[in-house]
Order: structure tokens, then sequence, then C-alpha cells
């Protein structure tokens, strides 16, 4: 695989996509709901897959698209050169707040991370990382993970996971939420992914992500020696939805043995 050639390429889209995200605050967005009332879809979120989509297959016609609106190619295996795109992650952020939203997009070769970019569009801040070549934030080398322990830790986390909901039993994380520094909630995975690979923050925990969230997170992740599992500390599958624990290493293993090895959910 080209790397250096498909890096540039990818580099350049995405901040091209990114201007016109800008333009778009403008004008006046077209708001769907997908899934449920708050999973929301704007007419900018299809353009920008659109824009995406036309590029690679004008410069790579070979390599194929699996993109979170679905114009893509219908994907069963990730043979070959795949891009997986959330071409607005945050999608909420993006039409409350016009901001805190990133684009990502993670580019795999027979299933193994090759190059992750995660644009957070309004603060101008590009993450970006080649397999076996390192991580960078504007282009400036990202720093291998140093330890923390649990009582210092600063860890990504929705309070929907500390309320009632369908998926954990929220004293499970009610009590690492006691333990730790503190927690902080971005509403973009992407976004949260990149922090931890940047050390602001020390770990991430979500209970559903799709392939488009953490696709391009877990490259940078990789390449600053930290661990990504599900929250049962599994492998998380790239093609399917899974929960998501992203982490300093030692930091991970403590937060699996305290808190949850042996938990039921
Ligand atoms: P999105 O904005 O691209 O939909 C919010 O906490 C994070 O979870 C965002 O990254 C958001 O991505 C993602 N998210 C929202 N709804 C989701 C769903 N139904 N399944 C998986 N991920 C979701
Ligand atoms: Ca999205």
């Amino acid at each position: 695989m080209q790397e250096n050639e498909i890096l540039t390429y990818a580099k350049s889209w995405i901040k091209e996509a990114g201007e016109q995200i800008k333009k778009s605050f403008q004008t006046t967005l077209n708001i769907e709901t997908k899934s449920n009332a708050n999973d929301l879809v704007t007419n900018i979120d299809k353009e920008t897959e659109q824009f995406f989509i036309t590029k690679i297959n004008e410069q790579f016609p070979e390599h194929r698209i699996l993109g979170e609106e679905g114009n893509g190619d219908n994907l069963e295996d990730l043979g070959g050169v795949v891009w997986i795109i959330d071409p607005i992650d945050g999608t909420m952020n993006f039409v409350h707040q016009q901001r805190n939203f990133a684009i990502s997009i993670g580019i795999y070769e027979d299933g193994v991370g090759k190059i992750g970019l995660i644009y957070d569009v309004v603060h101008d801040e590009l993450y970006h990382a080649v397999k076996g070549k390192g991580a960078f934030f504007n282009d400036l080398p990202l720093k291998k993970l140093n330890e923390v322990s649990v009582s210092e830790a600063i860890i990504g986390l929705n309070a929907t996971w500390v309320t009632p909901n369908r998926r954990i039993d929220p004293l499970i994380l009610g009590t690492l939420v006691r333990d730790v520094r503190g927690t902080r909630s971005y509403g973009s995975a992407a976004i949260e992914i990149a922090q931890v690979a940047a050390g602001r923050l020390d770990a991430y925990i979500t209970m559903r992500l799709s392939p488009w969230d953490f696709a391009a997170g877990l490259i940078l992740i990789e390449e600053v020696g930290g661990v990504s599992t599900t929250l049962k500390g599994e492998p998380i599958q790239l093609l399917q939805q899974n929960s998501v624990f992203i982490s300093k290493p030692g930091l991970h293993k403590s937060i699996v043995e305290n808190y949850l090895k042996g938990k039921e959910w």
C-alpha cells in the first residue's frame, strides 16, 4: 500500500471537507432522526460522506468504503483496502453547538489498520497515525502513553452508563467514577479516543459504538502503546457494534481486575 500517497490525499480531502462543513453553519440544516429521536443525521453528514466517496472512487478505484450514512459499499469482509468513514462524528454537537465534532477515517488493508485520521474541524486539530510510524497531533509526534493510577486518572464516560440504562448495571461504572480523579464527556467518540492517544484523557469507556466511530482511533491508540478492547476485555470486532474500553495499559489492567472482572451485564 502506498501509505504516503494515500495519507497526502486523505489529509487534503479531510481539510477540504472541514471547510465545506464550516460553510454550512450559515445555511439551514435539514435534520432527520435515525434509530431514535436523539440519533441525528443532517444533509451535511450525507454530503460529506458523498464527497469522500467521490474522491476515493476517482483516485483509488480499487479501494472499498464503509461509511456511516450507508452510501459506500456493502461490506461483508475487510479484504483489500477499506476506508471506514464517519463524515461527522458527534452529529448532536454539530447540530446543537457547531463545534466538538470530527471527521473520522480509518484505512485498513486486509483487516489491519494502516492509517487513521481524526479531524476536529472547528478547532482545526488533526490527529493522524500511520502503522509503525507513530501518531501525530497537527503533525507533531505524540508521545508513548505513560502510566497512571486509578485515583489519578481522568476518564471519558457518558453519564448514560452510570444511570439506569439498557446495557450495564450503573453501579459497575458508578463505583469506578467514585474512585477516579475526574470524568469528562465530549460527545464525539472519535475525539475522545484521540484525547486518550494524546494523553489528555487516561481512558475512555462506552457501551456501544459502530465501526466508523472507532476505526481511526484504534490505529492512533496502537501507535502510542495504548490498549483497546471491549468492556469484557475481548478484541474489538471491526465490522460490528462493540462496547469499547480504551486506556493506558496499566490502568486498563487495574480497571478490568478491580471493577469489571466477574461482573455480569
Ligand atoms: P455519531 O455522532 O457519529 O452518531 C456520542 O456519545 C458518540 O456515540 C458519538 O461518537 C456518536 O456518533 C456515537 N453514537 C451515537 N448514537 C450511536 C448509536 N446508536 N450507535 C453507536 N454509536 C452511536
Ligand atoms: Ca456520524
